[in-house]
């Protein structure tokens, strides 16, 4: 929802997300997932994208995330996922990658413990205003 698309992937197979801090208000995305996200981020506007998976226990999930800045402090834009815990859980914000910073391609791994059906999704959010978009690229979501 909000702006959102697919733009090839840097690992050059296929396409990764792209999710743009700009296009729906925090509170549509909050309803979105279903689950809140911290007023303390001051969050505005942004995108956010979400899928469903079954999920084994034992299986291993993991994504790559790439966090681009365009803004400065105090204009701490974020982006935030819900893994498996069902809650929106901070990846990145301008106060951990600096004014105009980006966070490098990370990976996150998560191992589930529990079989069932799981929405994992992601978003980036505009905080305070909505003008120096941050963006919030998302590749190789696997199951192993
Ligand atoms: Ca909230
Ligand atoms: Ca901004």
């Amino acid at each position: 929802m909000g702006n959102t698309s697919f733009v090839a992937s840097n690992t050059g197979v296929g396409n990764m997300a792209r999710i743009d801090g700009s296009g729906a208000t925090e509170s549509a995305i909050e309803a979105f997932f279903g689950a809140d996200i911290s007023d303390s981020y001051l969050g505005s506007v942004g995108s956010a994208i979400m899928t469903t998976l079954g999920l084994n226990a034992g299986d291993m999930l993991s994504f790559d995330y790439f966090f681009q800045a365009t803004d400065y402090m105090p204009y701490n834009d974020f982006a935030v996922y819900m893994g498996t815990d069902g809650q929106m859980d901070l990846l990145s914000n301008i106060a951990a990658v600096g004014d105009y910073g980006n966070s490098g391609w990370q990976t996150v791994e998560v191992e589930i413990t529990v079989s069932g059906v799981y929405d994992i999704g992601f978003a980036a959010i505009n905080a305070t205003d909505a003008v120096y978009v941050p963006q919030l690229y998302v590749d190789n979501l696997v199951i192993a």
